[in-house]
């Protein structure tokens, strides 16, 4: 097995397709015979963080914990791709600092509030605008973005590209270094 792992790290709003990339990324990766695994916040924390709620602290530590299996797996010689809102740059920053220099790499879903928002594929954002959740993200939560990610994503003009292109963009920037 000719592969190195490292981890791919999206971060992102509800909605702005972290793990709709997620997922053409790891389709894409199978097709040029590369192991992958995908660890998507939201199905995370249905098991190994069930115990874990939105708050800062929780957060972090569902940060903590999916940075930590990430590295597992990168270990392990995969390309792990994880994805979660993340919302907070020091706990992004402390999940990079587990890993060797350049393979971290983080992926910015860089889409207004407002396309997310449009979107609401589960009807989060109107539950959160007439504060039957309390704490979401954008709305009444905070989103650090990034500062200086590897990778930014974002729509062209009006228009937001496919995921697969998206996903290419990734992959062009792995096969650069
Ligand atoms: C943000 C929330 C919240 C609150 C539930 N804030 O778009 P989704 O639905 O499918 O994905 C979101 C998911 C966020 O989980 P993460 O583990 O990625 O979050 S974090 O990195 O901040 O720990 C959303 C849903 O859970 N969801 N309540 N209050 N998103």
């Amino acid at each position: 097995l000719q592969q190195k792992g490292c981890v791919i790290w999206i971060t992102g709003l509800s909605g702005s397709g972290k793990s709709t990339v997620a997922c053409a990324l790891t389709k894409a990766l199978h097709a040029r015979g590369k192991l992958t695994y995908v660890l998507d916040g939201d199905n995370v924390r249905h098991g190994l963080n069930l115990d874990l709620t939105f708050k800062a602290e929780d957060r972090a530590e569902n940060i903590r914990r999916i940075g930590e299996v990430a590295k597992l797996f990168a270990d392990a010689g995969l390309i792990c791709i994880a994805s979660a809102i993340s919302p907070y740059r020091k706990d992004r920053d402390a999940c990079r600092s587990m890993l060797p220099d350049g393979d971290f790499i983080e992926v910015f879903m860089d889409i207004p509030l407002c396309v997310c928002e449009a979107r609401d594929p589960k009807g989060l954002y109107k539950l959160a605008r007439v504060g039957k959740i309390k704490g979401f993200t954008g709305i009444d939560d905070p989103y650090e973005a990034p500062l200086n990610s590897e990778i930014v994503l974002q729509q062209e003009g009006e228009v937001c590209p496919p995921p697969e292109a998206m996903a290419e963009k990734v992959i062009s920037y792995l096969e650069a270094k």
